[in-house]
């Protein structure tokens, strides 16, 4: 853990304002930003067909706005088969009628820009569908030009393997279970697929394909998109001898992943990509890499801004914890201090160089109320701390659809009440060629599958939750009759309410955007503690003339009183000891918590009640 008392580097930002001749764009906008995501399939339904769509989104387009976030990042709405909900494309350059159209689009960029929100938009290119017209040219013929746009293999030599099974080139196993290779017949060959069948895998070696993902991008640029969320970025490069993996006992397939993540070509394209689509271009964007399994070493290498890969990625780490050996079908229990521990080393790693993302969820995770929090009687008192000890780490937070309403994870029965094609996958394999138990599995699965996120948000108390006058395409969850957006909204005490303070301490106060972070407390199981610093802007008379502001945050991870004890010489500094706290030395002032009233405390103590945040602000002398 970080325990020097040094200040923040702060990267050159200007605070010039704009001039009609000369724009200048502040290359860290972003870290005054909350992104929000929307999953457009769960998140508004304006037709009643039971899948949300554009005039939908467009429909709350005020929603976001009152909520305050910055920057809505967009899961895809592209033409699409929808074998994995829209994450195999066939048209980079068109919307599904399911969703809406192009000029339904428009409106809603329109919409966003017209209230000061940015759109981000997904960018799905490891792979198209199966159903795109480069896959469908590249399977027609061993000599059609575009055959090396995806990795086609022969039969791997197997004597005792029939045509198209057993013969696959390696041992690779696919995200969602089964072979990571479909043997094609026409030519008599397999490709590659690390997701489903329906999702070929691109081949980034041939500069054809990248042109082309890089013609595309630029084509959503202009007109008018602000950047990119990009879809498992550090899958792209490939070890193109693409060599068997290893076999853990009880598996079925080699684990390919050493081969594929962030793999020997991956900085090479990501700065190409850079000056091929976003340099030169003025108006602020957002980039932010997907990467499964990116390290911090190499984390600071993708969001150095010196090297221009891209801004931000978002990391696996923290969301392996609460499972053995990062297998999502095997929950178990997450411990504070590893938490802490894998937070607190990315928040060091990216100090100096880099840029963190920050989030507890999103379309592919569970709800964070149900895995870090209490969703049953702390619900909101959990919500709310789990909000404000994400945005005040250093980095760009993430809110996905649904979070700052506090919901809750999904109580499926059947897994006929189950759509995500990953967890259906696993159940088949699970219970054929594992031999385990229909009820087993559904068991082992409930706490961790996608689905989770994916029921629609809860607007009102309806049968449906306001999310449809249909029938929805996955079931809304029964808690609509009290956790929904209609009651949240105009509440101050809200879930909802909470999120629009955190969200806008980030735009009011400078720490939260650019002070450094140094973990506290690092051994506590129950508390989350650490300190924001930023030191005052120089004057004339040199740096550390005009007081800085330090943040002390504080969260009860549990649903006890716990009494943290505040000593030494301030607020955790380095001659006191990391693991100390003090806040009597200094008048603070508590400026956000999630209890009506303050609290026990005294100059030695703080005592958190049950799933307590307290938020500290002081001044210091720099
Ligand atoms: O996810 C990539 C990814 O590695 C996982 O988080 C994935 O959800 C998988 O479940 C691992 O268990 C991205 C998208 O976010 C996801 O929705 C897509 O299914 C996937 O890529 C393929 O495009
Ligand atoms: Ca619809």
């Amino acid at each position: 853990m970080t325990t020097h008392a040094e200040p923040a580097t702060e990267p050159p930002v200007s605070e010039a304002a704009d001039t009609d001749d000369e724009v200048t764009t502040d290359p860290g906008w972003f870290r005054k930003a909350v992104v929000y995501q929307i999953y457009p399939r769960s998140f508004a339904d304006s037709n009643g067909d039971g899948i949300g769509d554009l005039p939908g989104i467009i429909s709350k387009l005020d929603y976001l706005q009152k909520l305050g976030v910055d920057v809505v990042w967009l899961s895809p709405i592209y033409t699409s088969p929808q074998d994995d909900n829209g994450y195999d494309i066939s048209n980079y350059r068109d919307v599904d009628p399911l969703f809406g159209t192009l000029a339904d689009l428009k409106k809603l960029t329109d919409g966003l820009h017209s209230r000061g929100m940015k759109l981000v938009m997904d960018l799905v290119v490891n792979h198209t569908s199966d159903e795109h017209p480069w896959f469908v040219e590249s399977r027609s013929s061993k000599d059609n030009p575009k055959r090396d746009w995806y990795w086609w293999r022969p039969p791997r030599e197997n004597p005792e393997a029939g045509p198209g099974s057993g013969a696959e080139p390696n041992n690779w196993g696919s995200a969602f279970s089964g072979p990571a290779w479909e043997f094609d017949q026409v030519t008599g060959e397999y490709y590659l697929h690390l997701f489903s069948r329906k999702q070929p895998d691109l081949n980034w070696e041939n500069p054809e394909v990248r042109a082309a993902v890089y013609e595309m991008m630029n084509w959503w640029l202009d007109r008018g998109v602000d950047g990119f969320r990009m879809d498992v970025i550090n899958f792209i490069s490939k070890d193109t001898s693409l060599p068997d993996g290893l076999k853990a006992e009880g598996m079925l397939f080699g684990d390919g992943s050493p081969h594929f993540m962030s793999g020997p070509r991956i900085h090479e394209f990501l700065h190409e990509m850079h000056l091929e689509v976003f340099a030169g271009r003025d108006k602020p964007l957002l980039t932010v890499g997907e990467m499964p399994g990116v390290t911090v070493e190499d984390a600071v290498l993708f969001t150095d801004p010196a090297r221009r890969e891209v801004d931000m990625v978002f990391q696996f780490e923290h969301v392996a914890l609460d499972q053995e050996d990062g297998n999502k079908w095997r929950p178990r229990k997450l411990r504070l201090t590893d938490l802490k521990q894998s937070l607190g080393r990315w928040q060091e790693g990216l100090a100096e160089r880099g840029w963190n993302s920050l989030y507890w969820g999103n379309h592919d995770q569970a709800r964070a109320v149900s895995r870090f929090g209490d969703d049953g009687q702390y619900r909101e008192l959990s919500a709310k701390m789990l909000a404000g000890i994400l945005h005040l780490h250093r980095g760009t937070p993430y809110v996905y659809q649904g979070e700052e309403l506090g919901m809750t994870n999904m109580s499926f029965g059947a897994i006929s009440d189950y759509r995500d094609i990953e967890v259906l996958n696993h159940h088949r394999e699970a219970t054929t060629h594992l031999g385990h138990t229909d009820a087993e599995v559904l068991a082992a699965l409930a706490p961790l599958n996608r689905d989770n996120a994916r029921t629609p948000v809860q607007w009102d108390a309806s049968r449906h939750g306001g999310f449809t006058t249909g029938a929805p395409w996955i079931a809304v969850n029964p808690n609509t009759s009290h956790v929904n957006a209609a009651e949240q909204v105009d509440n101050p005490d809200s879930v909802f309410s909470f999120y629009r303070k955190v969200i806008a301490l980030r735009h009011s106060e400078p720490v939260v955007a650019d002070g450094d972070f140094t973990m506290l407390l690092p051994d506590d199981e129950h508390v989350y503690a650490f300190r924001r610093s930023l030191l005052g802007p120089a004057s004339a008379s040199g740096a550390g003339a005009t007081p800085g502001v330090q943040l002390l945050v504080l969260g009860n991870f549990s649903g006890e009183d716990r009494t943290v004890e505040l000593d030494g010489g301030g607020w955790g500094d380095a001659e006191a000891g990391a693991a100390e706290l003090e806040l009597g030395h200094y008048p603070a002032e508590l400026i956000l918590g999630n209890y009506p009233h303050d609290g026990a405390g005294t100059h030695d103590t703080v005592t958190l009640r049950p799933w307590e945040l307290k938020v500290f602000r002081r001044q210091h002398n720099n």
